[in-house]
């Protein structure tokens, strides 16, 4: 069965909509407060607007006002929903996490909706009941779309990433506990600003956005902050102008039309848009702050160099979407070199290496760190032939040594290095001594330009990045 995300998808590229049909029954628009006012007044709504619903919304306040009828009102209009079209209860949702259980089979088993807004500021185990089901869908409320939410939501994390917003850390955790299976965000389309930061940390990601309409949003400039690279992505959601409108099927056709004018539109690459640093990795260096691969402190390298920052790799397994990402950078990489297999450096690498293997469908082998003195006690895992050429993988370079350790392993077995591909290149002397030995060294990213990045986006407290700096000119090679 597909997963909730997955029938997003479907139904987005089948009907050509990104629009969600919010089915608020204010309590002003009913002719009387009666639970079956309210569900004819959605019923009347799904009726109009079924063919250009990519989702339909309910929000379960309008229905809970009208007592014990209204909840069962919210039963039907669920149900009266035609199949294959997802409902979203929006509910926010968020308790500990026996009582997040008794939520969410209200919501799924009881309700029968597909998906749930949720609050995470009870964290992952009030959330963990309801991505039991991959069929289920969540939306986790991450800037959402009131002038209040800046109370909050906007406030600077503190230490090391004091120039962080809570809600970009929301939109991180988000990457952390679903798979893009099961979660999805809520950011007002009234920020764009911030439907652009969560972009960035959330590439691949459902957002909802609502605010557009009463609430005054840009579609225009929402779109082009929140869209995906796919053109998909972004849930709009729209409740009042619809509702409110003389005839709400014209209305949602209306909106249809212009969310397909606008995605056309920022199809068409604007000067404006076309950014120096790649958007891959563009918003790589953004992702590697948000798992938390980057630390600031005294720390001591395998080289032996005592350094300010440190950077941990080893964290992305737990993040499969950018790992992916990042596979998908070294093989921009490694399309432009000849080789037969590559080499993944054991342990940081190896993952990483595994991952580019399987996107790439390159033939992975590796070097032991240790050759074992049972079993086969190779030194080399994997299958090869001497004489065929290797590009070594490995996740960072500082002083090249381990490069060397590795190269000459693979050299014994009668294998030809001529390229190193790394993500990071720490600077600090790596690049000259292999280039010296004769090896050309890929780095995707320098640490210099990961500081002038943070630099430029205010990400990082100046005092740190100039420390990093001074780092760098001391030890290193880029100055
Ligand atoms: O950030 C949010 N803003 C917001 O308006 C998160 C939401 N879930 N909503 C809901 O979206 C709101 O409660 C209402 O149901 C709908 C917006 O309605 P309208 O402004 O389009 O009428």
């Amino acid at each position: 069965m597909p997963t909730f995300f997955e029938k997003l998808n479907q139904r987005a590229r089948a009907i050509d909509s990104l629009l969600c049909v919010g089915l608020d029954p204010h309590p002003e628009e009913l002719p009387e407060q009666t639970a079956e006012a309210a569900e004819a007044f959605c019923i009347r709504l799904i009726n109009a607007t079924q063919e250009y619903a990519l989702a339909f919304k309910p929000n379960a306040a309008f229905f809970e006002v009208l007592g014990p009828e209204g909840w069962a009102a919210l039963h039907r209009v669920i149900q009266a929903v035609p199949e294959g079209i997802p409902v979203i209860l929006d509910a926010k949702r968020g308790d500990i996490s026996s009582t997040a259980q008794a939520y969410a089979r209200s919501a799924f088993e009881v309700l029968g909706a597909d998906a749930i807004t949720l609050n995470p500021y009870m964290g992952y185990d009030s959330l963990s009941p309801f991505l039991a089901d991959p069929e289920k869908g969540i939306f986790l409320l991450c800037k959402t779309s009131n002038p209040g939410s800046v109370d909050l939501q906007d406030l600077p994390l503190g230490g090391y990433y004091r120039l962080m917003t809570v809600y970009e850390k929301v939109a991180g955790l988000a990457q952390e506990w679903g798979t893009n299976c099961c979660l999805g965000l809520v950011v007002g389309a009234t920020f764009p600003e911030a439907l652009q930061r969560v972009r960035q940390f959330a590439p691949d990601q459902w957002i909802l956005a609502p605010g557009l309409g009463a609430q005054g949003a840009d579609l225009k400039e929402a779109m082009r902050a929140g869209l995906r690279a796919d053109g998909l992505g972004l849930l709009i959601n729209v409740s009042r102008s619809i509702s409110r409108a003389e005839d709400p099927g014209q209305a949602a056709r209306a909106l249809v039309e212009s969310f397909r004018e606008a995605q056309l539109e920022i199809k068409q690459p604007s000067p404006a848009m076309e950014s120096p640093t790649p958007p891959l990795i563009a918003s790589l260096v953004e992702g590697l702050l948000s798992m938390g691969c980057i630390q600031f402190g005294e720390f001591t390298l395998k080289s032996g160099l005592v350094s300010p920052i440190y950077i941990d790799l080893r964290r992305l397994v737990t993040f499969p979407g950018w790992m992916t990402q990042v596979a998908a950078v070294y093989i921009q990489q490694l399309s432009q070199l000849e080789f037969d297999r590559i080499a993944g450096l054991p342990y940081a690498a190896l993952p990483i290496a595994t991952a580019i293997s399987l996107q790439g469908n390159y033939p992975l082998i590796y070097p032991r760190k240790d050759v074992k003195d049972y079993g086969t006690g190779m030194a080399i895992e994997g299958i090869y032939h001497p004489g065929e050429t290797v590009v070594v993988i490995d996740d960072l370079a500082t002083t090249g040594g381990s490069k060397f350790e590795a190269i000459e392993k693979l050299a014994e077995a009668g294998l030809n290095v001529r390229d190193v591909v790394v993500l990071i290149d720490r600077e600090s002397g790596a690049r000259e001594a292999l280039t010296e030995a004769g090896y050309r060294m890929h780095a995707l990213l320098t640490l210099s330009q990961l500081l002038d990045h943070w630099q430029e986006t205010q990400r990082l407290p100046a005092n740190q990045i100039a420390r990093v700096r001074a780092f760098l000119q001391e030890t290193g090679t880029s100055g």
